[in-house]
């Protein structure tokens, strides 16, 4: 009796072992996974309703798949948006909310959806830009890939002198177009492209095992430069501008960010971080067309290459078993709120485009407002009929075939001014809620209401330029205390799961500032900091100054004499430093 119970027990033993091996190396012609990211694109696209756009390429994929037009990025910024996708969880939760972190620091045990696929017999391979090169190792997360990550490119000779550096002829101008002759392969993207084509080829030629190849194209991110032809595809001068460019009516200024293109020698500085009021004055409407059609020409560039990844896939006989998922890694600003670039909870910087071709489920277009997170629990699904428990996100497999789904609203964090936001989308309304500090995240601290230092709510229906800010009017309330009940239920199951799931240990570097007092005319700033932001208040609690700097003193000789509270917060800390300056 006890030798076969041990018969059982080791056979039970053996089974243990053996069937998750089994499981792994199961090649029961899985599909192929290819995962492209366009950097910085917004759902300016012809399938999204732009069109003047042109976009066929992304457009036929939207035809043959499911488009989701209301798809939220959880943070809108490159680093902590694609370590959140890549990872399926809130940025609070992967630690990577900022753009010098390494995800591996602070969660070193953290299984990435390529690492996923990888542990399950994938060959997995990254080209371009898939995860921010800041936030991970320069294996571009090794742990992630089977073949290892190279961006070594070889452009071709005949273009010249012009092939050095940046890749262009002018230096930093935000826009431009390329000369006669240089074709898409002068250009990284087209770079990228082929190292994709060449990659496809040799995974069609090794068919065993099943692919997971992310590409990660590189423009439109700015500057806006492209080969000539995508620019002769635009006629500049019929260019729409964005209806709305002021502050929305009643929203805090602490939420709007410095336009982005205005780091470029030929854009205009209107507004800067040394005022505290925001730019009153817009760019000249040439200036916004041209940048328009600089990104519009990036967009068509970047459809192009898409297309031939398309047509790869035809050629190699794989579309049939391969699925393919396009998206942004966030949404981007032309114009609206006076506003040029991410850095924002507004729609147009947290809406991005997602398009999801997976054989044999159909074309369908989806409002219903979905997270990126869900990006990872769906492709498990759809693979492995498996949602692994570190998952924070949704399976969107009920909304690629069809069924009526309901969802609770999507959800995208940021920090500004020293307040962690966290802005909920559904259908008709975003409410965007501000905290009191930069701490009040969802993986630290359980809901409560009493730390909302300021709330937004726009109402897509009768406002879809988000001109005015709703939440304080008395007439809000009743939606108002709607959407904090879904906050609130939404907050408290990602509290729960994160402090369900053991993620390894976490390192949390800190550093301390030393007090800077007195002051005469300039405030010294520790140099090795890097880039911080910088907020001076007076002691009634009015903000003075505010400054985004990368040296390591700021002026403050306008300032008058007396005691000051200094807010300092820089990309290494999730945390605001603050200490007091006396203004001798
Ligand atoms: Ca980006």
């Amino acid at each position: 009796m006890k030798n076969r119970l041990k018969k059982i027990l080791a056979l039970l033993l053996f089974l243990l072992i053996i069937l998750p091996v089994i499981n792994v190396n199961a090649q029961d012609n899985q599909p192929n996974i290819l995962f492209i990211f366009v950097d910085d694109l917004n759902t300016e696209l012809n399938c999204y309703g732009n069109k003047t756009v042109q976009s066929p390429n992304i457009d036929k994929l939207a035809e043959s798949g499911t488009i989701f037009t209301r798809a939220y990025c959880q943070w809108s910024v490159c680093g902590p948006s694609r370590a959140s996708i890549l990872s399926g969880q809130m940025p609070s939760q992967t630690g990577i909310r900022n753009l010098t972190t390494l995800i591996r620091d602070v969660n070193p045990n953290i299984v990435t959806l390529p690492q996923y696929f990888k542990n399950r017999g994938y060959t997995t391979a990254a080209i371009g830009k898939v995860f921010d090169p800041r936030s991970v190792d320069s294996g571009h997360d090794t742990k992630s890939w089977s073949i290892p990550y190279s961006i070594k490119y070889k452009y071709p000779s005949e273009y010249g002198s012009f092939v050095k550096g940046q890749y262009r002829v002018t230096y930093n101008t935000a826009t431009e177009m390329g000369p006669e002759g240089v074709g898409d392969d002068g250009y990284i993207d087209g770079q990228i492209c082929l190292d994709a084509l060449t990659k496809m080829e040799n995974f069609a030629g090794n068919s065993e095992k099943p692919f997971f190849l992310a590409v990660g194209f590189k423009k439109p991110h700015v500057p806006f430069i492209s080969p000539r032809k995508y620019w002769e595809l635009y006629n500049r001068d019929s260019l729409k501008l964005e209806p709305f460019q002021k502050p929305a009516a009643n929203s805090p200024d602490f939420v709007y960010f410095k336009p982005e293109p205005a780091q470029y020698d030929d854009i205009p500085e209107l507004w800067t971080y040394d005022d505290v009021e925001l730019g009153d004055d817009i760019l000249e409407p040439e200036t916004q067309r041209k940048l328009i059609h600089g990104y519009y020409a990036c967009i068509s560039y970047v459809d192009a290459q898409v297309g031939k990844l398309l047509a790869k896939l035809e050629e190699l006989n794989l579309r049939e078993n391969t699925i393919v998922i396009l998206l942004g890694d966030h949404g981007y600003h032309l114009g609206d709120h006076n506003q040029w670039g991410k850095h924002t909870q507004f729609e147009n910087a947290v809406n991005a485009p997602l398009i999801i071709h997976s054989p044999g489920f159909g074309s369908r277009r989806c409002t219903t407002p979905v997270d990126f997170i869900d990006i990872y629990p769906t492709l498990t699904q759809l693979v492995f009929d498996d949602q692994p428990d570190h998952l924070t996100g949704k399976n969107l497999t009920p909304l690629l075939k069809g069924d009526p789904t309901e969802f609770q609203p999507a959800v995208s964090e940021y920090r500004a001014g020293g307040h962690a936001s966290y802005s909920f989308r559904n259908e008709r309304y975003r409410m965007t809620l501000w905290f009191k500090t930069s701490n009040i995240r969802v993986d630290k601290v359980s809901w409560n209401t009493q730390t909302v230092f300021a709330g937004e709510l726009y109402d897509y229906q009768t406002d879809s330029q988000e001109t005015e800010n709703l939440y304080n009017l008395p007439s809000s309330k009743q939606i108002v205390d709607e959407l904090l009940k879904d906050a609130e239920s939404w907050w408290t199951y990602q509290y729960n799961k994160i402090h369900s799931i053991s993620t390894g240990a976490v390192i949390r570097k800190k550093e301390s500032v030393p007090f800077q007092n007195p002051v005469t005319d300039y405030l010294k700033i520790p140099g090795h900091l890097g880039e911080v932001g910088l907020r001076i208040y007076d002691l009634r609690g009015n903000l003075v100054l505010q400054k985004q700097n990368q040296s390591n003193s700021v002026y403050v000789g306008n300032l008058k004499t007396g005691q000051y509270l200094v807010l300092l917060e820089w990309e290494k800390m999730d945390e605001v430093f603050d200490f007091k300056m006396v203004k001798i």
